[in-house]
């Protein structure tokens, strides 16, 4: 059976996105792969985190995490911060990664934008870090959105130069970008990506958005005046067209041309009632079950120390190896 590793910053409220491009395939991915999942605390800090919220932000997450359906008893669910092999194998990635890798990241150019010299050092090395979370567990398939791509092709590199400098150790890394909203993009900008960050409330649709705030957000979701195309080469330069129909086309389990030959020709007005009605009946159970698991913080808190204590059980002799291999004195 294959190991499955993925992560998720309790930097914010889970999306929709986050939903539709990751969380929803890794509950999918449990039946027939073993899987780590991680709440990365570390991670989250690359970017000023209020101290007073990052505690109650990461079990918020994890138990939207169980809402979605992570099975913290049959696989392995915990905050990487409690687990050290993943700071010890990141050193050891920061010092194989090449600088000019790096410098290439599209994700630290849109996240540092014009204040480069204003951001945290965390932020430019936060692939290595992903690259070590991954590598720590020798996991070979990461399901992720579409954002990440890049960020696993750099793991492989920092995997291949490892096993080229030191002995061939680390697996090859398949990555898992999966369904029509791989890439769920912004209810106000439909070139630019739903993000926990983004500075309008607008933009997404929450995990924990209820019925009314749902349909608001959708209603003021930027469209165009055309009517729904007939086809997928009718959305061709419609950004925010394309993005509603990819998510219909998520929640439905079909895909775009398979929406198109239903709504095909509706106004806006209408599709958007259809898009409310569904978005409601698939999130809604989710936001309720999250407010249900987090009025018992204490058992939260235990299946996240028992996943911690798996994880590293698991962790501990691979990094161990990777550091023996690089020459550490191992008393
Ligand atoms: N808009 C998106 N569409 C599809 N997938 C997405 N993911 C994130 N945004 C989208 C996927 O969700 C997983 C967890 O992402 P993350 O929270 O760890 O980091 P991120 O990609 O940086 O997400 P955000 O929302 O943009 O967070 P902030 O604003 O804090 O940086 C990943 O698999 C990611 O691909």
């Amino acid at each position: 059976m294959q190991r499955i590793f993925s992560g998720i910053q309790p930097s914010g409220i889970p999306h929709l996105g986050n939903y539709l491009g990751a969380v929803r395939n890794w509950a999918a991915l449990q039946r027939d792969h073993e899987c780590i999942y991680c709440v990365v605390d570390l991670h989250a800090i690359t970017t000023w985190q209020d101290p007073r919220l990052l505690a109650k932000q990461t079990r918020e997450l994890a138990a939207s995490l169980i809402a979605c359906g992570i099975d913290p008893l049959a696989h392995i669910l915990f905050n990487q911060s409690a687990v050290h092999a993943h700071v010890r194998l990141a050193w050891i990635c920061n010092c194989v990664a090449r600088m000019g890798w790096l410098n290439r990241m599209t994700q630290f150019k849109d996240k540092a934008g014009k204040d480069r010299e204003n951001v945290s050092t965390g932020l430019f090395v936060y692939p290595n870090l992903m690259a070590a979370d991954i590598l720590t567990y020798h996991a070979t398939r990461v399901p992720v959105g579409d954002d990440q791509r890049q960020h696993l092709e750099l793991a492989n590199d920092i995997a291949q130069k490892f096993n080229h400098d030191y002995g061939n150790f680390f697996p090859a890394i398949e990555p898992l970008i999966m369904g029509p909203a791989a890439r769920v993009m912004s209810l106000r900008d439909g070139t630019k990506k739903m993000s926990k960050s983004d500075a309008s409330e607008q933009s997404s649709i929450n995990l924990t958005d209820d019925a009314d705030t749902i349909a608001l957000k959708i209603r003021r979701a930027k469209t165009d005046p055309q009517p729904l195309p007939g086809d997928v080469a009718g959305l061709e330069g419609r950004p925010e067209a394309r993005n509603l129909v990819g998510i219909f086309a998520a929640l439905t389990d079909t895909d775009h041309a398979a929406v198109l030959r239903d709504h095909g020709g509706q106004g806006f007005g209408a599709f958007k009632e259809a898009l409310t009605a569904l978005l409601v009946e698939k999130l809604t159970p989710i936001a309720s079950e999250t407010r249900r698991l987090l009025d018992d913080p204490a058992t939260l808190d235990t299946l996240l120390r028992q996943g911690a204590h798996r994880a590293a059980a698991i962790a501990e002799p691979i990094v161990s190896e990777a550091e023996r291999m690089v020459g550490f004195l191992k008393l």
